[in-house]
């Protein structure tokens, strides 16, 4: 029996982790998350009740309150994921970022280093490495190159994990993964968003041209990644997790209306975001050799269990977009959405004014 904190518990991947543990091992879990916008007890509804399972409402940058969890509850392992985690929001306002991704961090290192846990797990991303050309792959040894203020952040967050290994010996192993798709993911990230638009008839909201690149993992491969990182990972260690399942967002956008039999003019190509990476994909060698880990789930299997999810749990979804999400989504899409109908309508007004023209002149000859 081990006493677990993970913190961040109640966001998307922090959710599916904890009734993974809770499904296959007899450890006390205790939750300690700040219920922001992307916290969402219902997430975690089904085990309430459950002796192993314990729910903190607090902050990670709350010294006194993590220092004194962490003792009382007597803990051995922490597995950090709580952070904010949108690259959109981070490029209109980067501060919680900072508060949360470095300072949360930098609380949460000193105050494991003080009661001496025995193993600290850092939940971070394939967006340190920066972004890739059309070919080539991230290992682990790949320079930090962050691009946007989120990234920027987990890389700072991975660089004060470094340093507290390599000054105090301090017991942690970074994981970083590629982008995860799965149940309870909150509906701004790319494939909740689509698959709950089109299932809503509303447009897609397609950046740029549609053609940048993610790795793509469903979120039980990355909670198994988890697993064995935490059972078997070697201190100071960075492991690279990832779902060997690289495509574009135009392809997964085509791949959801499949699914769901809806008109491929739903996709609608909007502004670009800024800074926006062209494409990630990861070197997963080191996990398999050294831990054993092997992905259970290609992308066509992922991708129909998730939109089945979706579909099934319209009440879950539906009560998130109804709130103060709608207006995150008028700010971000509204004027963006806009003028990405108005060039649709554009075309369509020119190829008509082609035929007219033609026509016309076909009239004047005969
Ligand atoms: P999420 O945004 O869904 O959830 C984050 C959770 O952290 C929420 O429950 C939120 O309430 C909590 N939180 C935020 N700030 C907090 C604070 N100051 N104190 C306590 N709790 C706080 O995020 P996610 O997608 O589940 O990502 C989890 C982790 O995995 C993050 O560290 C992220 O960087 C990393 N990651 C995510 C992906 C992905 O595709 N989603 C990929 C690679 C790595
Ligand atoms: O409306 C959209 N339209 C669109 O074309 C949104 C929200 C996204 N996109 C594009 C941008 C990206 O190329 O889809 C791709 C995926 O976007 P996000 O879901 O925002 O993910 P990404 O920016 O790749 O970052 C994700 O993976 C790494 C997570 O949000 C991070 O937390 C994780 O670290």
């Amino acid at each position: 029996m081990k006493n677990i904190l993970i913190t961040g518990g109640c966001g998307f991947i922090g959710s599916n982790f904890i009734h993974y543990m809770l499904n296959n091992y007899d450890y006390k879990i205790i939750n300690l998350d700040a219920l922001t916008y992307a916290g969402n007890l219902e997430n975690l509804k089904s085990i309430e009740g459950n002796p192993n399972y314990k729910f903190i409402k607090g902050r990670i940058e709350d010294r006194k309150l993590v220092s004194n969890l962490i003792k009382e509850e007597g803990i051995s392992f922490i597995v950090h994921f709580a952070a904010e985690s949108h690259v959109d929001r981070s490029i209109t306002d980067s501060i919680p970022f900072i508060k949360t991704n470095i300072v949360g961090t930098h609380v949460l290192l000193e105050a494991a280093k003080e009661n001496n846990i025995e193993k600290f797990i850092h939940i971070s991303t394939d967006e340190v490495y920066g972004s890739l050309g059309p070919t080539g792959v991230f290992t682990e040894l790949t320079p930090i190159q962050p691009n946007s203020p989120y990234s920027a952040s987990k890389a700072s967050s991975d660089l004060l994990v470094r340093s507290y290994v390599e000054t105090f010996k301090f017991p942690a192993t970074i994981v970083r993964c590629t982008n995860n798709y799965g149940p309870y993911q909150f509906p701004e990230k790319y494939i909740p968003l689509t698959i709950s638009n089109v299932l809503d008839n509303q447009p897609i909201p397609l950046y740029g041209d549609g053609l940048n690149v993610r790795d793509w993992i469903y979120t039980e491969d990355f909670c198994r990644a988890i697993d064995v990182v935490l059972h078997k990972g070697r201190i100071g260690e960075v492991y690279n997790a990832g779902g060997n399942s690289e495509e574009t967002n135009i392809n997964i956008a085509k791949i959801i209306l499949k699914h769901l039999n809806k008109p491929k003019s739903l996709i609608t190509y909007v502004k670009d975001r800024l800074g926006h990476d062209r494409r990630y994909a990861m070197d997963i060698t080191k996990i398999k050799n050294e831990l054993g880990w092997q992905l259970k789930y290609k992308f066509e299997e992922g991708i129909e269990k998730t939109i089945e999810w979706y579909r099934q749990n319209k009440g879950w979804w539906m009560k998130i977009k109804s709130g103060e999400y709608l207006n995150y989504y008028k700010k971000m899409y509204g004027q963006r959405l806009q003028e990405g109908m108005q060039v649709v309508k554009d075309k369509v007004q020119k190829t008509e004014d082609i035929r007219l023209n033609r026509e016309s002149r076909k009239g004047a000859k005969s």
